[in-house]
């Protein structure tokens, strides 16, 4: 079988792909190693900026998104027993949208399979690349039910397999460079099967370690909560997860938290990674195949679709048109928001780790950066605009 792209993995990024290759009436195969039941339920991400949202629907691919999807206009930080409200859509114009990685997957799987017909094939095993420096690449892999090896042969890979794919490590090592940033702290991100607790979402800056609190739907709330790296979550039982919230979030006038049942609850190792050229001969690599952010100011799935976007057009436009400039620029284009999003994250965490950190120097800048925030209105534009993420469109 010869269709032009493989895709490998159906995470936002890989189905944002298929869906803008089919939308052209391009023909693609996606590969994904779990089940869709699996990636349908997967929970994550829920933070999306808002012109990731207007890509999604320019692209058909945001309706059921804009009608359930909650908008949030600001975001509160809690130290030294006060709260602090930051109002960004009034500084910016531009709000985040609240809406879950499952649901998102789901939307785009329906669409891409279930309307646009793409092929989809589930639970794919030893996935691996061929012949990647030529033009006639090659993706081969077991089908789990037949047991039978199956060769794709294509004209471009897509490498959208996340952080633990296999398309990463196909780059040559001497044709790439992996710049890698270890926070050398860890999270345990939590979901609760109760209510947000506020509405918008809440940083607690606290001498004991970071808290997080993000709003994911009516009935599920998700909590993070700052712990050495490596740490084991049994040690984390329901009291003492909800105690720790308590202390940390605990701010004059604060509404009490609602508790509820943990429903997940893993520890983070915190880093950053990025791929640079996130190409190499016919692979071109997307999301977290390409670039880690740890979930610290929640960009990774928005730079997962800026990358869908801007490789889905480019693939078109070299398809049908035969126009390769976009192939050409697309890492480049890329990586500026990368690492614009990766210097953000960097910032933000000195913000929240500085005053756990035991270290007097970093705990005293780290508050006078936050004072800062709340006394100059452009100390806090400027936040504003990098936590909601430049605008490709203006
Ligand atoms: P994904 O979503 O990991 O999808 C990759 C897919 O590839 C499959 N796969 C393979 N398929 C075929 N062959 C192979 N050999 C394969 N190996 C793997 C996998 O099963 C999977 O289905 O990558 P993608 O599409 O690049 O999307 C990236 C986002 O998922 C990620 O950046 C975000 O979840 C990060 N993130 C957040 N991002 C935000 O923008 N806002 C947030 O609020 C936010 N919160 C988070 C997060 C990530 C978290 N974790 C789990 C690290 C919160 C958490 C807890």
């Amino acid at each position: 079988l010869r269709s032009p792209v493989v895709v490998l993995g159906a995470g936002p990024a890989g189905l944002t792909l298929g869906n803008v290759l089919r939308a052209a009436s391009v023909d693609c195969v996606v590969l994904e190693a779990e089940s869709r039941e699996f990636i349908e339920r997967r929970p994550r991400a829920g933070v999306l900026e808002e012109w990731a949202v207007r890509g999604l629907q320019r692209r058909g691919l945001a309706a059921n998104l804009l009608e359930r999807a909650q908008r949030h206009t600001r975001c509160e930080f809690r130290f030294a027993q006060e709260r602090h409200r930051l109002s960004y859509a009034e500084l910016t114009g531009r709000h985040h949208w609240i809406y879950p990685q499952p649901l998102l997957v789901t939307d785009l799987v329906r669409e891409y399979a279930d309307v646009r017909g793409g092929d989809i094939r589930f639970g794919v095993r030893d996935v691996r690349l061929h012949d990647l420096d030529t033009d006639r690449p090659a993706v081969s892999y077991t089908d789990p039910r037949t047991g039978e090896r199956h060769f794709l042969h294509c004209e471009f890979v897509a490498g959208c397999d996340g952080a633990r794919g296999v398309t990463r490590a196909a780059l040559p090592a001497e044709r790439v460079r992996v710049a890698r940033h270890d926070y050398g702290i860890g999270w345990l991100a939590l979901l609760a099967e109760a209510p947000p607790s506020s509405d918008c979402v809440v940083f607690g800056i606290h001498p004991s370690g970071f808290a997080g609190h993000m709003a994911r739907s009516p009935e599920v709330t998700r909590y993070y909560l700052q712990c050495p790296p490596g740490d084991d979550p049994d040690d984390w039982p329901h009291e003492r997860v909800w105690a720790e919230l308590r202390e940390r979030l605990g701010a004059r006038g604060a509404p009490p938290l609602t508790e509820g049942r943990l429903i997940e609850k893993r520890v983070l190792d915190m880093h950053n990674y990025v791929v640079e050229p996130m190409a190499f001969g016919r692979l071109y690599l997307a999301g977290d195949a390409a670039h880690l952010t740890a979930p610290i100011a929640a960009k990774g799935m928005n730079l997962a679709l800026h990358d869908a976007f801007l490789l889905g057009d480019a693939l078109v436009a070299c398809l049908t048109r035969g126009d390769a400039s976009g192939l050409r620029g697309y890492s480049a284009d890329c990586l500026e928001r990368v690492w614009d999003y990766q210097e953000f994250s960097q910032w933000l965490s000195d913000v929240y780790h500085g005053t756990a950190s035991g270290d007097p120097y970093r705990a005293g800048t780290a508050l006078a950066r936050l004072r800062r925030l709340f006394a100059s209105p452009v100390a806090a534009s400027a936040f504003a605009e990098q936590y909601l993420g430049e605008d490709p469109g203006r």
